[in-house]
């Protein structure tokens, strides 16, 4: 592999500021949740929509959303769409839904590429 080419002290530096770009960077920045309507854990009457916020535009085509009641997929007809004025904004339209506990699952593809994912769950009073 390439790696074994570079001396270790080359490797290190290598390595560190890797790191550091890392850290410091907002160039390849990943999409992560900034936050969400319902808010995770949050006990509400039954949503019109989930809305998810993220700290970066998405790829509409590879990002999504859905939901899961306690059985394990609730019943949405609809599918999730990134906000057409605003990437950073993903919703997911809801029927009406009984009481009880839902799951979001979401995934979240940002423009560099990168996907990242993530849980959350609310109740519906
Ligand atoms: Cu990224």
């Amino acid at each position: 592999m390439t790696l074994f080419h570079f001396s270790r002290p080359a490797l290190r530096a290598l390595v560190l500021g890797a790191a550091t770009l890392l850290a410091t960077s907002t160039a390849f920045a990943h999409a992560h949740l900034i936050s969400s309507e319902p808010a995770a854990n949050a006990e509400v009457a039954a949503p019109a929509e989930v809305t998810i916020h993220f700290t970066e535009p998405l790829e509409p085509a590879f990002s999504k959303i859905t939901l899961a009641d306690v059985a394990g997929k609730a019943d949405v007809p609809a599918v999730s769409q990134v906000d057409q004025n605003d990437a950073k904004v993903m919703r997911l339209p809801l029927p009406q839904l009984n009481a009880g506990r839902y799951a979001v699952h979401w995934t979240a593809v940002a423009t560099d590429g990168h996907r990242t994912q993530g849980d959350f769950a609310f109740n519906v009073k």
